[in-house]
């Protein structure tokens, strides 16, 4: 991919500066580094807000880009989903359409975006994989969200079979590390259990984690979802989307989340369950088979380690990072 330039949407965010740090720190030439000759664009919505055609097409005209890899969304944990669910439905296809529309027009060679494990039915036969995303409604939590991203899939199928684009999708599963949203009421579950944690150990205030704690997920390191990433801009080539997350045996409870935090934040106290706060969906469990047959096998990082990392970074950065209410824009 020489001359390549590969513009990253939503690349302010968790996952999108995680990239960066990737394609920054890995030696240039190797399987998950820059490649001589490729540059690489980190967009912002101050560089464009991409519910809005003309900015998007703008933004495809100052970049050129021959290669994306979409991000940009509005994103939130489970109760900011509750809130908003026709805010989550409408911004998120305006700015899919806008960005599948824009790389059409502007015959960019490859285009991944971003679903999530949440689009999968809520009513399914376990494991999920990539052939189930739309053999059910999704959880009623987050279904604005899981509808506009389940429709991503669907524009890929069309936008090949009329034009011939290259556009293809990642499913990744819950993801966290440093740059996630913090915010304690809109975040997801890990980067705000870490700052309502920390606020308990500064403050000698108790320590509320939300719902019963036995719900179940898998989490992957942002810095290891880079890799992944950076793996299918390379060498996965085909529209079905692929599933990005650790195996399914790996699900944790959110309690064991919470006993994670605890230890790595080193809050001294207990910590209780508000039951009366929603658990969401029961589990998720996602297999990735499909990728680790592609791949010819990954090393993820293990969750202590990454819950450490992002510990750490929100530590150093706490003054800088996202703590505060993320407005709907
Ligand atoms: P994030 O930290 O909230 O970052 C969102 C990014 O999108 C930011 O760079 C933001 O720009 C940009 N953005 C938001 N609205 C925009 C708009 N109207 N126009 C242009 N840019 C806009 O989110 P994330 O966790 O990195 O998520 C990245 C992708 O992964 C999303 O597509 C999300 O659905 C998907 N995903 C996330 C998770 C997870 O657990 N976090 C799980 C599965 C899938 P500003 O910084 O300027 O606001
Ligand atoms: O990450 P999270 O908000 O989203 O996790 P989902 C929610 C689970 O963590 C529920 C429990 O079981 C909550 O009861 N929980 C406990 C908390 N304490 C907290 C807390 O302080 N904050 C939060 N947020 N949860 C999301 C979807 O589902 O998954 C999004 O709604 C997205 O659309 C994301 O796809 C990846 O995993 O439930």
């Amino acid at each position: 991919m020489s001359k390549a330039v590969v513009l990253v949407t939503g690349g302010t965010g968790l996952v999108g500066q995680a990239i960066k740090h990737i394609i920054e720190s890995e030696p240039e030439g190797s399987r998950f580094g820059k490649q001589p000759g490729e540059s690489w664009i980190f967009a912002s919505s101050s560089e464009g807000d991409l519910r809005d055609p003309s900015q998007s097409r703008r933004l495809f005209e100052k970049y050129k880009p021959t290669h994306v890899i979409h991000l940009a969304a509005l994103v939130g944990g489970l109760f900011k989903n509750m809130k908003y669910k026709l805010t989550f439905l409408r911004d998120n296809i305006l700015i899919n359409d806008n960005v599948l529309h824009s790389s059409y027009e502007s015959k960019v060679e490859k285009l991944i975006s971003c679903l999530s494990t949440c689009v999968f039915p809520d009513k399914v036969e376990y494991p999920l994989d990539e052939r189930k995303i739309h053999s059910g409604a999704p959880h009623e939590s987050n279904f604005g969200y899981a509808h506009a991203k389940r429709l991503v899939d669907v524009q890929n199928h069309a936008y090949k079979e009329e034009f011939g684009c290259n556009f293809t999708s990642a499913i990744p599963t819950n993801v966290f590390g440093p740059h996630d949203n913090f915010d304690l009421e809109d975040s997801h579950v890990i980067p705000g259990l870490i700052h309502k944690c920390y606020l308990a150990k500064q403050n000698n205030t108790p320590f509320v984690v939300a719902g019963t704690g036995k719900p179940l997920r898998q989490f992957i390191f942002s810095w290891d979802l880079a890799k992944l990433f950076i793996w299918m801009l390379r060498e996965y080539d085909d529209v079905e989307p692929v599933i990005l997350s650790v195996g399914e045996d790996e699900e944790v409870s959110i309690r064991a989340v919470a006993d994670a935090i605890v230890k790595a934040v080193g809050f001294q106290g207990d910590y209780t369950f508000d039951t009366k706060r929603a658990d969401g969906q029961f589990r998720k469990p996602a297999s990735n088979k499909k990728l680790l047959s592609l791949m010819g096998g990954f090393e993820f990082t293990p969750f202590d380690q990454a819950l450490d990392i992002t510990v750490d970074w929100f530590l150093k950065n706490y003054e800088s990072a996202r703590t505060g209410n993320a407005n709907i824009a």
